[in-house]
């Protein structure tokens, strides 16, 4: 069976919980806590060399970062696809999944780190700046979903990868203004997947 070395919490963990639940794939959680610093440990650095979540071990096969396990994923188990079959529509999809992992989640994971430090020393300039950082992305989303339902056309990694992120935008009180209608409407549809409640943890 596939075995995913996960952290609940880690957004990049759960992007690719909610592929292996979309493309109906069995698989046992290796909890690594993020918190015991457990991603160092000499063992886990076998599996991962940077250690981080997530790593992923398919039948003694084993690669780590979400975006390519995701693509591995698709490649090893193409039904149900989360990629579009021409080389455009994939090449946007894969735009989209990079602009969320180098644009818009980097700064969720700022919040992250300042928000469980102990009162006082939170650094508070820096959260407003990574909420502005999220926000600005909003206007790229909105664009790429003009006319579409999700962002690659059909549902796939591409909305997978944002799909990560969504409860955190309500958690850290980032909200979505009533201008991004695209962008609400799609939040609304992803949020109504089973693999959405099912990869919570
Ligand atoms: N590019 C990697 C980034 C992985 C990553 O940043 N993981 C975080 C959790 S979301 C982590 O393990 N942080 C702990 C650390 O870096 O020590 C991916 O997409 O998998």
């Amino acid at each position: 069976m596939i075995k995913l070395y996960t952290f609940p919490p880690s957004t990049n963990s759960r992007k690719v919980r909610i592929a292996l639940i979309e493309k109906g794939l069995e698989f046992e959680r290796i909890n690594i806590d993020l918190s015991k610093k457990e991603q160092k440990n000499p063992q886990y650095l076998k599996i991962h060399p940077f250690g981080q979540v997530p790593a992923l071990d398919d039948e003694g096969f084993i690669i780590y970062d979400s975006t390519i396990i995701n693509e591995y994923l698709e490649d090893e188990y193409p039904y149900p696809p989360l990629l579009p079959k021409d080389s455009e529509g994939r090449a946007r999809a894969r735009l989209m999944e990079d602009f969320r992992d180098t644009h818009f989640n980097p700064h969720f994971v700022e919040i992250i780190h300042e928000v469980r430090k102990p009162e006082g020393q939170k650094d508070l300039k820096l959260i407003e700046h990574a909420k502005a950082e999220i926000t600005k992305c909003f206007e790229r989303i909105e664009k790429e979903l003009e006319g579409k339902e999700y962002l690659a056309g059909t549902f796939g990694l591409a909305d997978i990868a944002y799909m990560s992120n969504i409860d955190l935008l309500e958690r850290f009180q980032i909200p979505v203004e009533s201008k991004y209608q695209n962008m609400l409407a799609w939040i609304e549809r992803l949020k109504t997947r089973p693999s959405y409640a099912a990869s919570a943890s």
